[in-house]
């Protein structure tokens, strides 16, 4: 029967471009967000072809989706960007009959989801983690011997520490939202404030630290890591694993570890979603429903190091990652994660100014 419906999408392919531009889907994700075969195994099951494109700022994401005609199908946005966005009306509410798996996913973690997007209207969450510290465990020991706080953001928000990192390299992420709220936090600010004064309070201890840093950006520090070419990353959880695992196999004595700081860190969910000028809303749905596969959810995770929220996945989830905290925290750990704040125009005004001047340094 599949070689029969195969031959059915290639004799359609070939006669007809109308159809042929229909079967194509356009996914738009985060970078190093999904195992090697995740796609290819979708359009073996769907005869589905898709074109796969990747970002790795929510505010690039935005900026497409709010310039609309964005040409993409599925996209994967964090939830507090998702919530203002929703509201622009740029997502289409999903068609929950045309989603079997939703049965497979976590009810405690959408709930979760759904403080963003009531009722999970508009979309799932495909996979969730924190934002921390990733550190070379030799590169801060030779620097700070065995005092050095890996526990701890002093590690990159004391200014007398950082300066003795700068050697060996510091990256920041490109995400002023998650630098801002884990700076407030330090500075004993509530992180999820969107008073303008506390966001200046948290751009001044960034600006103390920026001489330290050696750049901010959201996917080099992956290969940066694990190559040994810097040594401290703020950045996100299932990033800092796959830096982990790459100096593994590079095998040239680089040992990367990843923590949630004592202080608390920034938890986060990206959710799968359909632009409302998706052109093939069917083929939409059936990736979302294919992403809830829990055999492939858990591909899909064992690959990415990031926790997903489809409970019937976990059995397949490999045990190392499940019994990780820097992936799974255990509750002591998540009682002190807050979750992101969604910033209405005004504030992301002002984000957007304090960053520019934290990142010229001026
Ligand atoms: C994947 C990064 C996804 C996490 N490289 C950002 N929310």
């Amino acid at each position: 029967m599949k070689k029969l419906l195969s031959m059915t999408a290639l004799l359609a392919l070939a006669i007809s471009p109308v159809l042929a531009a229909e079967k194509v889907l356009h996914v738009y994700n985060w970078s190093d967000y999904i195992a090697e075969d995740t796609i290819e195994k979708f359009t073996a099951e769907t005869g589905i072809e898709v074109t796969y494109d990747v970002y790795d700022s929510n505010e690039v994401l935005e900026a497409k989706m709010l310039a609309g005609s964005s040409g993409y199908d599925v996209v994967t946005p964090s939830a507090d960007f998702m919530n203002r966005q929703i509201a622009a009306g740029v997502y289409v509410k999903l068609d929950k009959s045309k989603l079997p798996n939703l049965k497979n996913m976590d009810a405690g973690l959408m709930k979760q989801a759904a403080v963003f997007d009531p009722d999970n209207a508009h979309a799932v969450v495909y996979m969730w983690g924190t934002t921390g510290i990733g550190y070379n465990t030799k590169a801060i020991a030779e620097r700070l011997g065995d005092s050095a706080p890996t526990d701890s953001w002093d590690l990159v928000f004391d200014p007398a520490i950082a300066a003795k990192l700068a050697d060996c390299g510091i990256s920041f992420l490109d995400a002023p939202t998650e630098l801002l709220a884990a700076a407030m936090n330090y500075v004993g600010l509530d992180p999820r404030s969107t008073k303008k004064a506390d966001l200046e309070k948290g751009a001044e201890l960034l600006t103390a630290v920026r001489p330290h840093i050696r750049y901010f950006h959201s996917s080099q520090y992956i290969s940066d890591l694990a190559n040994g070419d810097i040594c401290v990353s703020v950045g996100w959880s299932g990033d800092i694993f796959q830096a982990r695992d790459r100096a593994g196999e590079a095998d040239k004595g680089v040992e990367v570890s990843y923590v949630i700081p004592k202080e608390g860190a920034t938890q986060w969910f990206d959710m799968l979603a359909i632009p409302v000028d998706s052109k093939n809303k069917d083929a939409a749905h059936a990736y979302i429903n294919f992403m809830m596969d829990a055999q492939i959810t858990a591909n899909n995770t064992n690959y990415v190091w990031y926790a997903n929220a489809n409970r019937a996945s976990m059995p397949m989830v490999e045990e190392e990652i499940k019994e990780d905290p820097g992936i799974f925290p255990p509750l002591d750990v998540q009682a002190k994660l807050w979750s992101a704040q969604v910033y209405n125009k005004r504030t992301d005004r002002v984000m957007t100014r304090l960053w520019t001047k934290i990142q010229t340094g001026k």
